[in-house]
C-alpha cells in the first residue's frame, strides 16, 4: 500500500488530520509532543469509479454513488523541531519513521498559531512562511549525517576493482527506501569526485539532498485556513511548489457529524447537506465550515491525499475483474478491487499486485472497456478495468 507520513510541528494539526483521515482514535491535544509514537492507519484518496459508466453504480464498500476511495496508508509522526536532525525534541525517531513514507504532507499552521518551536501562541504572531523550507531542511541534514557516518563503507568498497559507487550507495540508502535507479537518477543530477575518499561534506550534503527530494517528495498542507490570512496564504503560494489550503478541524467535525447521522457528506466533497437535527451552536460552526470549504473548494484533506497520490506520486487506480462483460469478481461483486499503481505501470506489474500466482501464471490481459486484448507493454490508465487471464486464476 502507498505509504504518506504527516510531518510537521507540534500543534500544526497532524493529529487533527490524521483522526480526521482516518477516523482512527488518537490523542488531539493543543501542547507539543502528545503523539508520541508513530500512529499509523488507513486513509483513502478518492477518484472517480468506474462504474460511473455502467447503467447502475456499484455497491462496492468503498464507493459511494461512484466516488470510489482507495485506501493508503496514513502515518501521524511526532511533532519535528527546529535541530530534530541532532535528536532534538523527538527528532531521530520522527526521522526513522518518515523512512517508511512514499510521500510527506507538511502540515503547517497557517494561521501563525505555532511558533518555531511548536508551542502555541496567539494567531498571527509567527510568520509561517519561515516555517515553509524546515522539514526538507531537517531531514536533508539528518540524511547527510547518516551518509557521512556510513562512508567509511564506501571508501572500504571503493578499494575493490570491481567497485560500483551507485552499488555502494544503494547499499548505504536502501534503508531511506532508495533504489538503485534513484541513486542513479540523484548521481545524474549532482557533481561529484570520483574517488569516494575525495568527497567532503557539501557533496555528501548536495547527494542527501537530492535522494531527499527523489525518495521523499513533500506537499505542502496549509492548515488552519480558517483562522489564517489571506495575505499568508499568498506568501505560502509563493514560497512553495504545491500548497494545499486546510481545515483539518473542519474535516473532523463534518465526519463526525455524518457519523451522527446529521450531515450528508462524502470526503472531498465541496459542500454538505443538514440532514439532521442540531443546535443553534452547531449550524453556526457548521456555517462558518461551509464558507470556508466554498473559498477552497472544501476542507483540503482529502484534497492533498490525492495530490500526494495522483500528482506527487503520479499513480493511477485500475481495477480487476473476472468477467470483462459484467466488470464483477467471481462472486458477481461489481469492482471489487482498486489498485493504486505508478504510472506507465503494465498488465503485469497489475497481476504482480494482485496476487504472486496470478503474476506468475500471466498469459495476457483485457481491457474490459473496449473488450480487447491489450498488450504486455500497455501502459495503464486512471480508471481502467483489466481482466488478467492467467493460469492461476
Ligand atoms: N482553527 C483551527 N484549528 C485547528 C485546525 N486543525 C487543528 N486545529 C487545532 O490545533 C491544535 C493542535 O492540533 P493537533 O492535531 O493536536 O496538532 P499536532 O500536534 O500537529 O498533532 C488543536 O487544538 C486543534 O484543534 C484547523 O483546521 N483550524
Ligand atoms: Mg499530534
Amino acid at each position: 500500500m502507498l505509504s504518506l507520513a504527516l510531518a510537521g510541528k507540534p500543534n500544526a494539526g497532524k493529529s487533527t488530520f490524521y483522526t480526521a483521515a482516518t477516523r482512527a482514535d488518537v490523542d488531539v491535544a493543543n501542547y507539543p509532543f502528545t503523539t508520541i509514537d508513530a500512529n499509523r492507519g488507513v486513509a483513502t484518496a478518492r477518484t472517480d469509479c468506474p462504474c460511473l459508466d455502467l447503467d447502475e453504480r456499484c455497491d462496492n464498500d468503498r464507493c459511494h454513488d461512484g466516488k470510489r476511495y482507495v485506501p493508503v496508508e496514513l502515518y501521524d509522526v511526532a511533532g519535528l523541531v527546529p535541530g530534530a536532525h541532532e535528536g532534538r525534541g523527538l527528532g531521530n525517531q520522527f526521522l526513522d519513521e518518515l523512512t517508511n513514507a512514499d510521500a510527506i504532507l507538511h502540515v503547517l499552521d497557517a494561521s501563525g498559531g505555532t511558533d518555531a518551536e511548536g508551542e502555541p501562541v496567539e494567531p498571527g504572531s509567527h510568520d509561517p512562511v519561515e516555517d515553509v523550507e524546515f522539514i526538507e531542511e531537517e531531514m536533508n541534514q539528518w540524511l547527510t549525517g547518516i551518509i557521512d557516518r556510513n562512508w567509511e563503507s564506501v571508501e572500504r568498497k571503493s578499494r575493490s576493482p570491481d567497485f560500483d559507487i551507485n552499488d555502494a550507495l544503494t547499499d548505504l540508502l536502501t534503508g531511506f527506501g532508495a533504489t538503485t535507479a534513484d541513486v542513479a537518477s540523484c548521481l545524474r543530477d549532482v557533481e561529484y569526485p570520483e574517488d569516494p575518499i575525495q568527497w567532503d561534506d557539501d557533496d555528501m550534503a548536495a547527494l542527501a539532498a537530492a535522494v531527499r527530494a527523489q525518495t521523499k517528495p513533500i506537499i505542502l498542507v496549509a492548515n488552519k485556513v480558517d483562522i489564517a490570512p489571506d495575505e499568508t496564504l499568498q506568501r505560502l503560494r509563493e514560497a512553495a511548489e504545491v500548497v494545499i489550503p486546510a481545515t483539518a478541524d473542519g474535516e473532523l467535525a463534518l465526519r463526525r457529524a455524518v457519523d451522527a447521522g446529521v450531515v450528508d457528506y462524502d470526503p472531498g466533497d465541496d459542500d454538505f447537506e443538514i440532514v439532521g437535527d442540531i443546535s443553534d451552536e452547531q449550524a453556526a460552526g457548521l456555517d462558518e465550515i461551509r464558507d470556508v470549504m466554498s473559498e477552497h473548494g472544501g476542507t483540503g484533506v482529502q484534497t492533498a491525499l490525492n495530490a500526494a497520490v495522483f500528482d506527487l506520486l503520479d499513480h493511477l487506480t485500475a481495477y480487476p475483474v473476472e468477467s470483462e462483460s459484467k466488470w464483477t469478481d467471481g462472486q458477481g461483486n461489481v469492482l471489487p478491487d482498486a489498485f493504486l499503481l505508478p504510472e506507465s505501470s503494465t498488465p503485469t506489474d497489475l497481476a504482480a499486485k494482485i496476487h504472486s500466482d496470478i503474476a506468475e501464471g500471466y498469459l495476457h490481459a483485457v481491457n474490459a472497456r473496449t473488450d480487447r486484448r491489450i498488450s504486455d507493454s500497455y501502459e495503464l490508465e486512471e480508471g481502467d478495468v483489466i481482466k488478467i487471464v492467467s493460469t492461476a486464476s
